[in-house]
């Protein structure tokens, strides 16, 4: 957002403010000052002019000046109310050296899961992509996976879900107690880079928020069914804090996954190009790689799908 629209933002949040005192701080023109409400305006901000001045009185818009006006992080977003995948404009826009931008949309029309699967990204949903360029060597690039299943999984959490992560890579909340969920939110890492550098990584995040569960695939859950309606800025907002947080942190990664996750301790079956896999899930690695103990041993896989099994 420019910069004299978010600081008319901020002091028009402590309360009210009259033009000529606006003009005079920001050192602009009374016109400018008129000219920017009403831009402010156009993009849904609902401020109001009393006899003290302006005044914000609600920020109800999902849009990209809404998103950044109050983010705690260092994000741009770019906003679509549709797109076809977010995961796919982040691309270009890496492509064409961006950094640390969000791409946030409302619908998306071709959205993508892992393995060319498809995504249903209907609007009222949560469908944020994040562009990122580390200097970090490959090898710990699955950390921003797992950073943001944690950030997902936080924000659900602060919004009233049981939110829980379920490896390699989705938010799920738990039904009943051995193990069976539903799927409230998905995420999808693309990146590029050299044997020892990592020039870009995409994180593309989707999550069910302010829909109805039976209207997506099966075995599906929504923000709205588990807790009721997010306002999405907030919720995005915690999502990118959140994110940020950690990919600055990624020491603190795998701690905080350990304890969000529902498989660690589960019988599990994993299907992975060499073959299936069955075993209790024991660990995580730094790599992303699910730790199985096996009847023979100890085995470490680092993709594939999979599934909790009832105890025997
Ligand atoms: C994922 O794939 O879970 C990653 C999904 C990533 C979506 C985000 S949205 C923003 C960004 N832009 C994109 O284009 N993508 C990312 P995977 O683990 O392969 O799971 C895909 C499977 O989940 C599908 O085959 C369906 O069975 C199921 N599925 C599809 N849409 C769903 C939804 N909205 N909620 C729950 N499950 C869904």
């Amino acid at each position: 957002m420019n910069e004299t629209r978010r600081a008319i933002l901020e002091a028009l949040s402590d309360g009210p403010v009259s033009g000529p005192d606006l003009a005079d701080s920001l050192d602009i023109s009374r016109a400018a000052v008129w000219k920017h409400i009403d831009g402010l305006r156009e993009a849904d901000f609902e401020i109001e002019s009393g006899p003290n001045g302006y005044e914000l009185v609600a920020v109800e818009a999902y849009n990209g000046p809404a998103v950044e006006f109050g983010l705690e992080a260092p994000f741009t977003v770019e906003y679509h109310d549709s797109i076809g995948s977010t995961n796919d404009r982040a691309r270009e826009l890496a492509g064409e050296g961006a950094a640390d931008v969000a791409v946030v949309a409302d619908e998306q029309t071709g959205s993508r899961g892992r393995l060319e699967r498809e995504w249903s990204a209907p609007s009222g949903g949560v469908w944020v992509s994040v562009v990122s360029r580390p200097e970090i060597a490959p090898a710990r690039a699955p950390l921003y996976t797992l950073a943001a299943s944690v950030a997902t999984a936080r924000a659900a959490r602060e919004a009233g879900v049981d939110a829980r992560i379920k490896w390699p890579n989705d938010v799920v909340v738990p039904v009943g107690s051995e193990g069976d969920y539903r799927k409230l939110a998905g995420i999808l890492t693309e990146m590029e880079g050299e044997t020892d550098r990592v020039d870009w990584l995409v994180v593309g995040i989707g999550v069910n928020a302010n829909l109805d569960a039976d209207a997506l695939p099966e075995g599906a859950t929504s923000v709205r069914d588990e807790a009721g309606d997010v306002d999405r800025r907030l919720f995005v907002q915690r999502l990118l804090e959140e994110f940020d947080g950690s990919r600055n942190d990624l020491e603190s990664v795998l701690p905080a996954w350990r304890d969000l996750a529902l498989t660690l301790g589960q019988r599990v079956r994993v299907d992975r190009p060499s073959g299936e896999l069955v075993g209790e899930a024991v660990d995580v690695t730094a790599s992303g790689a699910l730790v199985v103990e096996t009847d023979d041993g100890r085995e470490t896989v680092s993709a594939g799908d999979c599934e909790h099994l009832r105890p025997v």
